[in-house]
């Protein structure tokens, strides 16, 4: 049901200057970028490698645009650096579901529109170790075969 690292979301004070650091370091080219008002960020994606499953995986370089943003406050509290992984599903909802039965908080209700077109919820850090983790329904694709199933024991 979860099929690869879809992105690891990196808490960033100043996108450009971010961008630059993954492009003039590593050579990781921005993919796409956009502005997602409900969750307060500006967003980078780079693409860093295709996946077995047709997606893709990413780092994910996120700006907060307003002060009361997750981003914002995650900044504020812990400076800069790792402030969530995703991991890609083709089917957002099955898989909360699945989760939030084995006990892990769902912080959305429904799936929230994320970048790219896609459909994402997040779990609570508490109930995963620490880690602020999101699910990723990608747009273009659904789900593929062979991936664990964590509906079944
Ligand atoms: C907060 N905490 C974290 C954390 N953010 N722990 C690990 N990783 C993070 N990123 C911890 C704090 O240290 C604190 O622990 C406790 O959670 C409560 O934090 P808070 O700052 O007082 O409370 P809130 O109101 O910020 O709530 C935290 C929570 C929230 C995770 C529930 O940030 C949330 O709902 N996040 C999901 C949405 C999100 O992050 N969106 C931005 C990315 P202590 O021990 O001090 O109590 S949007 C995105 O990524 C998109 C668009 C996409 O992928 O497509």
């Amino acid at each position: 049901m979860l099929t690869r690292i879809d992105h690891i979301g990196i808490a960033c004070a100043d996108l450009d200057a971010s961008v630059a650091f993954y492009r003039d370091t590593y050579g990781f080219e921005v993919a796409h970028e956009e502005v997602n008002e409900e969750q307060g960020v500006r967003e980078a994606m780079l693409r860093v490698n295709g996946t077995d499953d047709g997606g893709a995986t990413y780092l994910q370089l996120l700006e907060p645009v307003r002060d009361d943003s997750p981003v914002a406050r995650f900044l504020a509290r812990h400076g800069e650096g790792v402030h969530h992984i995703a991991f890609g599903t083709g089917d957002v909802a099955g898989a909360a579901a699945a989760v939030g039965g084995r006990g892990v908080r769902v912080l959305d209700a429904a799936p929230r529109p994320g970048t790219m077109g896609s459909s994402i919820v997040f779990l609570h850090p508490k109930d995963c170790g620490g880690v602020l983790t999101e699910l990723v329904q990608a747009a273009a694709h659904g789900g593929a075969g062979g991936e664990p199933d964590l509906t079944q024991e």
